[in-house]
C-alpha cells in the first residue's frame, strides 16, 4: 500500500462515507500534509506496517478526492467503518485527535463534516428541535426573547426569582441561569428552582402566556441528571448544559435519559478550538455535533454582538442546524428525523443591535439580551420592556414609534447611542 493510494481525485465519495474537510498548512506541500492527516486519522502511522495487509487498508483507508492549493483545503472522505456508530468522542479521536500534534503539520482545521444518513441516523438528536420549542411557547412568527440574569454570579435564589418574574412579566420569554451560575453558597441550585418556578407560575397566570426558565445543570454527569430529573420534577421545561465545557458525550447521555426537557446548549469555551482560522475545528462542525448529540437550542453568535464571528460564519452555522449543507454548501444529506436546532443569538445585544440582528439573521431564533436589558439606564422592568419592543419595531416596520409607548426603547436608544 503505498501511501499515495490514500488520493484519488475521481473518487465519488460513497453514500455512507463520512467527509472531513481540512484546511492545512505545511511545509510538506498540500497533498502530502493531507496524506499524513488521513493516514494518521485512520489506519497509520510514522512508517510502514506490516501488520496492515491490502484488504484491511481497502476496506478502511480514507480517500483525498479534493485539494485546493489556493485555499488550502482538502476534503477526505472516511469509510464509515473507521467509526462507531452512536459514539462522538470515538469521531473526534479520530479526526480532531493524533493530527493537532503531528510536528509535520504546521496548522491544521477541521472546517466542516459531511455526516451520512447511516451516522446520523446513530443519533436521537433534539427531543424539541424547533417546532417543539415554539409549539411549547406558542410562539410562531417572532424571535422568542430571552434574558440572562446579570450579574453572572452574586444574586441569592430569591433575589434570581424576583428579577426573573420581573423581566418575564414586562415581555421577556425566557430566563437563564448564567453559564457559570451552577449551584454556589449563596444561591443553591435547588433553592433557586424552588424559588423561580413559584414565581414563574405567577408571571404565566398574570400574563397568560408560556414562560420558561433555563437552569444551568452543568456539572459531572451524574449531578447533571440528578438535577435535570429536579428541574422535571418541579415543573421545569429546560436545563441548559455548557457543552464544550461537559463533552458532547454527556449531552447524549442526558438526551438518552429522554426527560422531556429542552437542552440549551451554551458553548462557552468554544473559542479555544475555533477562534484561530488557521488552526482548531470551526463552531459549525461544533453546532452539527451539538445538534446530533440532542442540542434543541444552541448558541450560534450574533454578527452585531460583542462576540467575535463573521456574518457568512454565522448564517451558515444557523442554516446547517436546520438543513444539513456539506460540502461546496450543497444540500448534501438529509438529517432524517432528526429534528432541526433553535439557534440562539446571544453576546452584548441591546435594543438598538435587535433590527440590525433580525435583518442578519431572521426571525427563526432566540434572541438573549443580558447587559441589554439588566444595564438599562432605568432599571430591568425598562430593559425587559425595551427589548421587547425593539423586537416589535424590528418585525413591524410599519409601526410609528410612539413617544409613550416605546418610551423604554427610546430611553435604551438615547443611553447606548455612542456605544460601537
Ligand atoms: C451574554 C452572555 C452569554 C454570551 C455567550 C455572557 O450576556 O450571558 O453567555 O452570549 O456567548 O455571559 O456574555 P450579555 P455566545 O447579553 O450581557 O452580553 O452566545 O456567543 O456563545
Ligand atoms: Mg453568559
Amino acid at each position: 500500500m503505498e501511501k499515495k493510494s490514500f488520493v484519488n481525485l475521481h473518487y465519488k465519495p460513497n453514500k455512507n462515507d463520512i467527509i472531513a474537510t481540512y484546511r492545512i498548512e505545511s511545509k510538506l506541500g498540500l497533498e502530502k500534509a493531507a496524506i499524513e492527516v488521513a493516514a494518521e486519522s485512520s489506519i497509520g502511522t510514522w512508517t510502514k506496517l506490516s501488520t496492515l495487509n491490502q484488504k484491511t487498508f481497502n476496506k478502511l483507508a480514507p480517500q483525498i478526492f479534493y485539494i485546493n492549493k489556493k485555499k488550502k483545503i482538502v476534503d477526505i472522505a472516511y469509510p464509515i467503518e473507521n467509526f462507531e456508530l452512536g459514539n462522538i468522542p470515538q469521531l473526534l479521536s479520530a479526526l480532531t485527535g493524533n493530527i493537532f500534534s503531528m510536528k509535520a503539520i504546521d496548522n491544521l482545521r477541521l472546517e466542516n463534516l459531511s455526516l451520512s444518513t447511516k451516522y446520523i441516523n446513530s443519533f436521537q438528536g433534539p427531543y424539541y428541535g424547533i417546532n417543539g420549542v415554539r409549539k411549547l411557547m406558542n410562539i410562531y412568527k417572532r424571535p422568542i426573547i430571552g434574558s440572562i440574569i446579570k450579574p453572572k454570579v452574586g444574586l441569592r435564589s430569591k433575589q434570581h426569582a424576583k428579577l426573573a418574574y420581573d423581566v418575564w412579566i414586562n415581555g421577556v420569554d425566557v430566563v437563564k441561569d448564567d453559564e457559570n451560575l451552577t449551584d454556589m453558597s449563596f444561591n443553591k441550585f435547588k433553592t433557586r428552582v424552588l424559588e423561580v418556578m413559584k414565581l414563574k407560575n405567577k408571571a404565566e397566570k398574570e400574563t397568560r402566556k408560556k414562560k420558561i426558565h433555563v437552569f444551568n445543570i452543568t456539572a459531572p454527569m451524574d449531578t447533571m441528571l440528578e438535577r435535570a430529573k429536579f428541574v422535571k420534577k418541579m415543573g421545569g421545561k429546560c436545563v441548559m448544559v455548557d457543552l464544550v465545557s461537559v463533552g458532547l458525550d454527556n449531552v447524549q447521555v442526558l438526551r438518552q435519559a429522554n426527560l422531556g426537557l429542552i437542552i440549551h446548549g451554551h458553548r462557552a469555551g468554544h473559542s479555544m478550538f475555533t477562534r484561530n482560522p488557521r488552526h482548531g475545528m470551526s463552531m459549525l462542525v461544533i453546532a452539527k455535533l451539538a445538534r446530533l448529540a440532542g442540542i434543541d437550542q444552541l448558541h450560534t453568535g450574533t454578527v452585531v454582538g460583542k462576540m467575535d464571528g463573521s456574518a457568512e460564519e454565522v448564517i451558515e452555522i444557523n442554516k446547517s442546524l436546520k438543513e444539513d449543507f456539506g460540502i461546496n454548501k450543497v444540500l448534501r444529506e438529509n438529517w432524517g428525523k432528526i429534528k432541526p436546532t433553535l439557534p440562539i443569538a446571544s453576546g452584548g445585544l441591546y435594543p438598538g443591535l435587535t433590527k440590525k440582528l433580525i435583518d442578519i439573521l431572521g426571525n427563526d431564533l432566540i434572541i438573549n439580551y443580558g447587559g441589554g436589558i439588566h444595564g438599562h439606564p432605568n432599571g430591568s422592568i425598562a430593559g425587559a420592556r425595551a427589548c421587547y419592543q425593539s423586537m416589535e419595531l424590528a418585525i413591524d416596520k410599519k409601526i410609528k414609534i410612539d413617544k409613550n409607548k416605546f418610551k423604554e426603547y427610546l430611553d435604551a436608544q438615547k443611553y447606548w447611542k455612542n456605544k460601537k
